[in-house]
């Protein structure tokens, strides 16, 4: 036998006895690496005449060849062992319990804000959105609300030390009125929205809280009246509560941005101990609302004359508590699971409303 067919034999039997893949992969180094023994001859073919490099050469790089297969099948054989090897030890325990996390569900202000864009998309609103840090000037003096109104001073404002470019101070919204304005300012009438979303105001007993959930609506469009807003309020509090014996009561109230306004108040009555909305038992004030003032449409760029509206707001906790049966409006933010396990809903439950608002 050659040198050469000793050195394959070798490397075949040395290949073939690497028991794991760690111990196959240093015998491929050991071969074929920078330092190997076979790169090692096929650097000796640089020295050597033309004839001798035509004779040794295609040798040389057979051997190489056949050490490259060897190390790939007895990789190829190592890896198959171990997948067998894995097959037949390891075993998957399908009858333990699956460790599940504290689970959640959707909020109940979450669930009321979805009722109310289903309800009002049945009536051809949308729904509008904006910043909750706003300047002064949309959410106060747009709205009829001067520098010296004493409804600043009641709406307990959350102030920031920075004014915006046109030198209005900043501040956290302390309703949504102004995603209405800025809505009257960059969409042509007619306008059918409501806006939802978190307000804050300076406050925190049993029933207020610093963060709260407003919802207002707003219609501007040419010879809207009061029966207008009575009508609309009417068949969104009838499907909201999902009962016909809704009774409204508008009593005279005062808005600076409405004009005239009225507070509504819904009836309820005593079932089982509990006050809930229907009948006519007793009066709850629910809402506010009134015809936009023509001053407020004014600043936002309309001509009075021509447009008119009606516009209301209320509270989304509110609603959630009346409808849900909820006493304790601070449990709202308290992030307690207990709670919500209680009174949240699962994220497959969809607004009631399939049925449309039957207006
Ligand atoms: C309440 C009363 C109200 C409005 C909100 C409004 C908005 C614009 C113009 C005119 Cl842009 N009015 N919003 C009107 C009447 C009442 O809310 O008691 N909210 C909790």
């Amino acid at each position: 036998m050659s040198d050469l067919e000793t050195m394959s034999s070798d490397w075949l039997q040395r290949i073939e006895a690497a028991a794991d893949l760690t111990s196959l992969d240093a015998e491929r180094i050991a071969a074929l690496g920078k330092q190997g023994a076979i790169t090692g001859l096929l650097k000796t073919l640089g020295g050597m005449t033309p004839e001798e490099r035509q004779a040794t050469g295609p040798r040389i790089h057979a051997l190489r060849e056949t050490v490259t297969e060897a190390i790939a099948a007895r990789k190829a054989a190592l890896e198959a062992a171990e997948l067998e090897r894995k097959l037949a030890t390891e075993t998957l325990d399908m009858t333990l319990p699956v460790l599940t996390g504290e689970q959640g569900s959707v909020h109940p202000v979450s669930q009321v804000m979805d009722e109310l864009a289903e309800i009002f998309a049945d009536l051809g609103f949308s729904v509008a959105t904006g910043p909750e840090i706003e300047d002064d000037w949309r959410n106060f003096t747009a709205l009829n609300i001067p520098e010296t109104h004493p409804a600043r001073a009641m709406h307990d404002t959350f102030y920031f030390d920075r004014h915006d470019a046109g030198g209005n101070r900043m501040l956290l919204r302390t309703h949504t009125s102004p995603v209405q304005i800025r809505t009257m300012q960059s969409q042509e009438p007619p306008i059918r929205i409501i806006a939802p979303g978190r307000t804050f105001r300076s406050d925190s007993d049993a029933t207020h809280t610093p963060m709260f959930h407003q919802v207002e609506g707003l219609v501007i469009d040419r010879g809207i009246h009061m029966g207008h807003l009575k009508w609309t309020l009417e068949t969104f509090l009838k499907a909201f509560f999902e009962r016909d014996d809704i009774v409204l009561r508008l009593r005279p109230s005062y808005f600076p941005f409405t004009e005239p306004s009225a507070e509504v108040d819904v009836g309820y009555s005593i079932e089982k101990g509990r006050r809930v909305i229907g009948g006519s038992e007793g009066w709850m004030e629910v809402l506010g609302s009134g015809m936009v003032h023509p001053k407020v449409i004014e600043a936002c760029g309309l001509d009075p004359s021509e447009w008119q509206g009606f516009a209301f707001g209320c509270g989304i906790d509110r609603l959630a508590m009346l409808k849900y049966g909820m006493d304790d409006l601070r449990a709202f933010f308290d992030g307690d699971l207990r709670w919500l396990k209680h009174y949240g809903f699962q994220s497959l439950d969809v607004p009631t409303l399939s049925g449309g608002v039957g207006a």
